[in-house]
């Protein structure tokens, strides 16, 4: 039961709750080490992950993060493509990448990459065409206003009702282009142009994305939710993001991105166990 999707030949079997880990491959997260460090650390950590029970590897060239500073395509290519394609010949698991623009899902795909991850939902001119002509599964997620701005004042009146009208309105926008529906994973985007009460609004009321029909991925590890939450800096916000992963799949996710996976997967394990038992 539940959808299986066809990444780029492997497949994402979605009849149980899964885990995409978090791989960046920004000049933050990989410092002084330049282009030469980046690919054999990156495979180490791709490994890793899939080891410990990742059944997805999201691979992220462009900081989303409010405040950092654009990428060129170029240098997104640069530092996307060489993991992209090691990974994708190596490992078991498709390899998803975090990108909206067209050339870079264009050759993303070309070098093996399963899914495309579109936190601008396909909105950038040419990035639909460039998705239906791939052929792989889209996850097409929520974000109010742009990521070096989106935070400064969010605002809805209706933040569930608003974001679940607006990914439907970007399944019709794939529909027309030639996407069908069994290749759409649907996103609410937390923490992208939310406050906290925002997302836990969003979070408590999960189902009605998950009522659109199509599979939900979450996206919450270590985001300033639970910084605002449990006042934690990033590296201690592991037992808050777990209990929302929880909550998460219980309203119907089936795909948590994070960048804690054995914790996730163990923790996955036991909520799938026990919604097998109803
Ligand atoms: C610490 C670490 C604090 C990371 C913040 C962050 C999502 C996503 C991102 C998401 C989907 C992030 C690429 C933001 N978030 N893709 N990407 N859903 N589908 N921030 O929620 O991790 S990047």
């Amino acid at each position: 039961m539940g959808p299986r999707l066809d990444c780029a030949g492997k497949p994402l079997d979605l009849s149980v709750p899964r885990v995409m880990g978090v791989l960046n491959v920004t000049p933050d997260s990989f410092s002084d080490g330049g282009r030469f460090a980046r690919l054999p650390l990156a495979l180490e950590r791709a490994r890793e992950m899939v080891a410990e029970g990742a059944a997805i590897i999201d691979v992220g060239g462009e900081s989303t993060r409010p405040g950092a500073p654009p990428v060129g395509v170029e240098e997104e290519l640069r530092r996307v493509l060489p993991v992209v394609e090691a990974l994708a010949a190596e490992l078991p698991v498709p390899i998803s990448v975090d990108t909206g623009t067209p050339k870079v899902i264009r050759e993303a795909v070309a070098v093996g990459a399963g899914l495309v991850n579109d936190v601008r939902a396909l909105r950038v001119p040419g990035a639909l065409e460039a998705a239906a002509a791939a052929g792989v599964p889209v996850c097409l997620m929520h974000m109010q206003g742009e990521p070096g701005t989106m935070q400064a004042s969010p605002r809805y009146d209706d933040v569930v009702g608003e974001v679940v009208r607006f990914l439907e309105e970007r399944v019709a926008a794939c529909e027309a282009q030639g996407i069908p529906r069994s290749r759409i994973l649907l996103d609410p985007g937390f923490g992208f142009g939310k406050t906290l009460e925002h997302n836990l609004r969003l979070l408590h009321r999960l189902d009605r994305v998950a009522a659109v029909g199509l599979p939900v991925l979450v996206g919450m590890s270590r985001k300033s939710m639970f910084g605002a939450l449990l006042d934690a800096p990033v590296h201690r916000r592991l037992y808050g993001g777990l209990a929302a992963a929880v909550v998460a799949v219980m309203r119907g996710a089936r795909v948590v991105r994070t960048h804690d996976v054995r914790a996730t997967v163990e923790a996955l394990a036991v909520v799938s166990a026990v919604m097998d038992a109803g």
